[in-house]
């Protein structure tokens, strides 16, 4: 009924309900290089891989075009841009009318979550693009499996969307929390068309955690396997861009010493207290769509398998012969290249858009832990709070327990970075990396976090990392990358209680030697610098993030403005 009326509205030549089928997709794909939607790449150098080259004034998610439509303005909150249900129906429903004339209306069920997980949902997508029916088959179980799941109940969450005009003068991504349902228009790009991905799995599937004591959250998901074969959990919010991808793919440095890393999910990760009181993760997601920039046979050897077959690469630079190229993927850009907008590379400008991306299957992810799919999803020893801060924020602490772990989410900040619209490289409080994502008033999401703390009895321990800080010469002094295992590990030892840890202000910061850096070349200043917590630095962010507090008035929990108070006493205090 819903599709019927939708139809009637958007008025599609034809209707395609979408069965998630090889055959389907391999037409869908054909029709798509037929019209020049998508390009194919190099049959030796990338098989099976295609190029999309989206309109250039679409390439990244658009917060300020982003709306939750709750029927009352405050539970949207302050950090939500709010549209009157009323009012998305008046401003943005006529741009669906009649939408989709001359083109196909796509009918695309998914489930987000493994298939025939207790924990998993399905959603239902209609859509006038193909490129986003080829790139949900990726990212979703798409199709036959997800009419199965839902096995004719009506329990699915709709989204409606259509290209439009592409413009955006009429773009807007609405969300309707109250009926759990999603209109998007405008746009074809990412996060803003992929509904499953941050519309459903983040933003309505917050606010239904929130109503069924769950948590939806911008996390990967990891396991560690040390060398005596106890296997560790941990996810980890960092806001977009800051390197999920890169540490859920992480190749241990010591793996011949029985150090193993796996992925269970790099982007998006669904919580839930276990009858055993902790707390169980599991990723929604079917696949990475990943930033490609910056993703190199060094920085990330398993993206880089991932991504060497059956990828849609989207605003990339190819060679004239179709092999993709992109800023990190080697150190020398072949000749004549044709940067991501179809022109030839004027070497000026980036070749690749910064935020081009891989749509890719996590099945050909080398590095996918067995238990990626597990129905029960996997238990969580920690959680990582994290940011890019050039400056202030040490390499790692640890909060002092789950209610100051909430704090220290609360009030991360990071560098904002191109994966969405607006300035790259100013500092902005994104708590819990969910500043885009929440699909209701953060000071309640806050809430919601302090009581899942008292819901689970052994919750995991929660910490902070940062892997950018720079010294003054502006290079980075941690290495990264792999070696952030050595950072894992310390969280690992802290949880078993048999790793050395010191006070400071912000919380608890490895003990002398307690960092394993065996082989590494880090100097004994660059490490004091990396661990360092300077009280002034700290003091003199506190005003902002009072401020940042201030916004949410009365509805921030009185645990926050404490943990805050306590703070400010402590970095204000005299130096003993
Ligand atoms: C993403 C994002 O696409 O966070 O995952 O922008
Ligand atoms: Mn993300």
């Amino acid at each position: 009924m819903w599709v019927e009326e939708t139809a009637r509205r958007t008025r599609p030549e034809r209707v395609v309900w979408c069965d998630g089928s090889d055959a389907e997709n391999e037409s869908l794909v054909e029709e798509m290089l037929q019209d020049g939607t998508l390009t194919r790449l190099h049959p030796r150098m990338a098989p099976g891989c295609t190029l999309h080259r989206s309109h250039p004034s679409d390439v990244a998610r658009t917060e300020h075009l982003t709306f939750i439509a709750s029927r009352e303005k405050v539970d949207a909150g302050p950090t939500n841009n709010w549209m009157a249900p009323a009012e998305a129906r008046e401003r943005v429903g006529p741009l669906f009318e009649g939408a989709m004339k001359g083109r196909t209306m796509y009918v695309v069920p998914y489930v987000m979550g493994p298939l025939g997980s207790p924990f998993s949902k399905v959603g239902v997508e209609v859509t006038d693009s193909p490129y986003v029916v080829a790139n949900m088959r990726i990212m979703t179980r798409m199709g036959r499996a997800a009419a199965e799941q839902l096995a004719g109940s009506d329990d699915f969450v709709p989204g409606l969307h259509s290209l439009g005009d592409l413009s955006p003068d009429r773009r807007f991504i609405v969300h309707f929390p109250e009926e759990r349902t999603i209109w998007s228009v405008g746009s074809g790009y990412g996060g803003n068309a992929l509904l499953g991905k941050k519309c459903f799995a983040l933003r309505i599937a917050s606010v239904m955690a929130r109503d069924q004591v769950w948590m939806a959250e911008h996390m990967l998901i990891l396991e560690l396997t040390l060398p005596d074969g106890d296997v560790h959990y941990m996810g980890a919010a960092f806001p977009s861009a800051c390197g999920k991808t890169n540490l859920a793919m992480l190749v241990s440095p010591l793996e011949h010493l029985g150090y193993r890393v796996r992925t269970v999910g790099d982007d998006i990760a669904w919580l839930r207290p276990g009858p055993d009181g902790r707390l169980w993760a599991v990723n929604p997601e079917a696949g990475f769509f990943g930033v490609v920039p910056g993703t190199g046979p060094d920085t990330n050897p398993n993206a880089m398998a991932t991504i060497s077959h059956d990828t849609i690469f989207t605003n990339v630079a190819v060679t004239p012969d179709g092999v993709p190229w992109w800023e990190g993927k080697d150190k020398n850009p072949p000749a004549d290249l044709i940067d991501w907008q179809g022109k030839p590379w004027d070497r000026a400008g980036k070749a690749a858009h910064p935020n081009s991306r891989f749509t890719v299957s996590a099945r050909q992810c080398p590095s996918m832990s067995p238990r990626w799919e597990d129905p029960q999803g996997v238990p969580l020893s920690a959680i990582i709070f994290g940011g890019r801060r050039a400056r202030v924020v040490p390499l790692v602490f640890e909060s002092r327990d789950f209610e100051h772990g909430v704090f220290v989410g609360a009030t991360m900040g990071s560098e904002t970075t191109a994966a969405a619209t607006g300035q790259v490289g100013v500092v902005r409080r994104d708590p819990m990396a969910m500043l885009p994502f929440c699909g209701y008033n953060m000071a309640d999401y806050f809430g919601h976090w302090l009581h899942m703390g008292k819901v689970l009895s052994r919750p995991p321990a929660i910490f902070h990392v940062n892997w950018f800080r720079t010294g003054p010469d502006g290079r980075f002094l941690w290495p990264g990358f792999g070696e952030n295992l050595r950072v894992l590990l310390w969280m690992v030892d802290r949880v078993k209680g048999r790793a050395g840890a010191v006070e400071t202000p912000v919380g608890l910061i490895p003990a002398p030697g307690a960092l394993n850096l065996d082989g590494l070349a880090l100097s004994p200043a660059d490490l004091e610098t990396l661990l360092h917590v300077d009280r002034d630095e700290w003091a003199a962010e506190v005003p902002e993030i009072r401020a940042f507090f201030d916004r949410f008035g009365d509805r921030l929990p009185a645990e926050l403005t404490k943990a805050l108070d306590a703070f400010t006493q402590q970095v204000t205090a005299a130096t003993v």
